[in-house]
């Protein structure tokens, strides 16, 4: 049978539509033009934005909540630097993306140097895998190979380059059939093993990770703990895996040391550690002779001077916990009193002061108004920026992937393009941007892709005019506070002037109320939210590290 013959451009696209690819976040330039012409006659949609980074902050996103990969779309040179860091966000992250750029014409060209770029080794660092297409009859094979590798564990970026002339020329289409296959599963001596040494230990602990925040184990982790009745606690990017109103949660490590839950983790004797990744800071530090640990995840623990886990048990991770919740009975030779004492604890300082009048805002009242107006399955996007670190700890999330926040590259920037992303992946589900004035205005002109795309959507800037987490840091520091103040524009009129209806704080009892009407009401809505940071260096600096973890 002959192969039909058809535009390098359109079979890319086709490609990608055999992938399941519902929308191609991006800018083009010259040199893609015959890709957005393909796009424009395809079931995909082209969502069009307003800066590069913000395509690749949205496609990734996509990633990380579907688990399918999320594909952005730049040109050449310009378009493919500003993408960087959303390609680092994808990689660092663990998200599915696949970024496609431009390139002039390989044959030949007339135009020098200009806009060139080596993109394929400017990638390199930043992806799994990158590559320039050089001829269109490998298209097909290509694309599937780039979206196993940006969708199998450990997810993350890959990238593909189509110069001009290989994207208008006509090209064979070959096409293949692929079934779907299973992850492998743990061998059961390991299971065995593991087993064993949950039930000999004494104070057993579970932590949830970020890779158990993508794999879909809530089900399986919430009747190992419900059976077991052992303590758990969570990373940032494992939040709401299970939900932290359990009465058997201990709390998010958001800080390194120093906070409740440390507690907890060095009063256990082994703890479980489920879909860990190294890209998050750690959440305790192993020691010679201490705590044992076993990893439970997808892949082996990568191995470094605080992280040397005893056991490794490689396989998916929910059919691990199932074979382990068969095997292990909640065991009278565990003694959890501490625990309890330590959830009683973590509590009672979770409640202080979330009904605080104070105006401007203290960031306790803040997390405590945004989880009272959040539907259960309402999803909050961070940015980055000190109120992320309140939010990690403070805001209890009750599912899966409904906090994001991003603790791997932690760029700045992100929030508004998450939240957007999340809204159209979920558009019944109530989203909230949380945004310092900061990072918010790194990005800030997506309200009009936004506003454009007819999202229902509210941004909460959180308004202390500076880098407030560098300023706090300089304070922990013992520097002078110098030189991170600036002004900002006036939110509500910058948001109006895009179509969106801004709102501004003026007392703290109408937190709630506003936010609520922010959620409820249809359009972009923004709030400016001015906050009062004294909070920070008080619980952070002060109080927190006179914990005795005599309770
Ligand atoms: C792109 C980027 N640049 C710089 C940083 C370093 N950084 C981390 S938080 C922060 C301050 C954030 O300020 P803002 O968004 O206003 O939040 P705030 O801490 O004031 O609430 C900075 C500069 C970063 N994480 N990302
Ligand atoms: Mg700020």
């Amino acid at each position: 049978m002959r192969e039909p013959i058809m535009k390098a451009s359109d079979l890319f696209i086709r490609s990608l539509e055999q992938e399941g690819v519902k929308y191609v976040f991006g800018l083009p330039g010259e040199e893609t033009l015959d890709l957005l012409e393909s796009l424009n006659h395809s079931r995909i949609r082209f969502i069009l934005t307003r800066h590069e980074q913000a395509a690749g902050f949205m496609a990734a996103t996509y990633g990380r909540l579907t688990g399918k990969v999320g594909v952005c779309l730049t040109t050449l040179g310009p378009g493919a630097t500003n993408l960087v860091t959303a390609v680092a966000f994808a990689q660092l992250g663990a998200m599915p993306l696949l970024a496609i750029t431009g390139q002039k014409p390989v044959k030949k060209s007339k135009q020098g140097r200009f806009q060139m770029v080596d993109v394929v080794e400017m990638m390199r660092p930043l992806t799994k895998f990158t590559k320039q297409v050089v001829n269109g009859r490998n298209i097909p094979i290509l694309v599937r190979e780039v979206v196993r590798i940006a969708q199998e564990e450990r997810p993350g970026a890959v990238h593909l380059e189509l110069p001009e002339d290989v994207a208008s020329e006509d090209t064979v289409a070959p096409s293949f059939e692929m079934m779907k296959s299973r992850r492998p599963n743990a061998d059961d001596q390991t299971l065995r093993r593991a087993a064993k040494m949950i039930r000999q230990a004494k104070r057993p602990l579970l932590l949830i990770g970020a890779a158990a925040n993508r794999a879909r184990t809530s089900t399986a982790l919430r009747k190992f703990i419900d059976k077991t009745g052992i303590y758990f606690f969570n990373t940032q990017m494992g939040k709401g895996v299970v939900d932290e109103r359990h009465r058997r949660f201990l709390g998010t490590a958001a800080l390194s040391q120093n906070d409740y839950v440390h507690c907890a983790i060095d009063r256990a004797d082994l703890i479980l550690n489920v879909g860990h990744d190294v890209i998050e800071k750690p959440p305790f530090f192993m020691q010679e002779g201490g705590t044992r640990v076993i990893h439970i995840n997808h892949f082996p623990a990568v191995l470094d001077a605080v992280y040397f886990p005893q056991l490794d048990v490689v396989g998916d991770i929910a059919n691990t916990i199932e074979a382990l919740t068969q095997k292990v009975e909640n065991n009278p030779n565990w003694d959890f009193s501490y625990f309890k004492a330590v959830k009683r604890e973590f509590e009672k300082h979770i409640k202080a002061n979330a009904d605080d009048g104070r105006h401007p805002v203290i960031p306790q009242r803040l997390v405590a108004a945004v989880r009272r107006v959040m539907p259960p399955t309402g999803i909050i996007a961070l940015d980055n920026g000190i109120y992320k670190l309140w939010f990690a700890r403070n805001y209890k999330a009750y599912h899966t992937n409904t906090v994001l926040l991003d603790n791997a590259l932690a760029a700045m920037g992100a929030g508004l393009p998450a939240a957007m992303a999340a809204k159209m992946v979920f558009p019944k589900k109530k989203v909230l941007a949380v945004c310092g004035d900061g990072g918010f205005m790194m990005t800030s002109e997506e309200l009009e892709t936004a506003v454009r795309l007819g999202l229902n959507l509210c941004i909460l800037v959180v308004r202390d005019n500076a880098y407030g987490m560098v300023k706090w840091k300089q304070v922990a520091l013992g520097h002078k506070q110098r030189g991170l103040d600036y002004d900002n524009p006036d939110f509500v009129k910058y948001a109006e002037s895009y179509g969106a209806i801004g709102h501004r704080l003026e007392k703290t009892d109408d937190l709630e109320p506003m936010l609520r009407d922010c959620l409820e009401s249809p359009g972009v809505h923004l709030v400016d939210l001015p906050v009062d940071y004294s909070e920070n260096h008080r619980v952070f600096d002060e109080e927190l590290p006179q914990i005795t973890c005599g309770f």
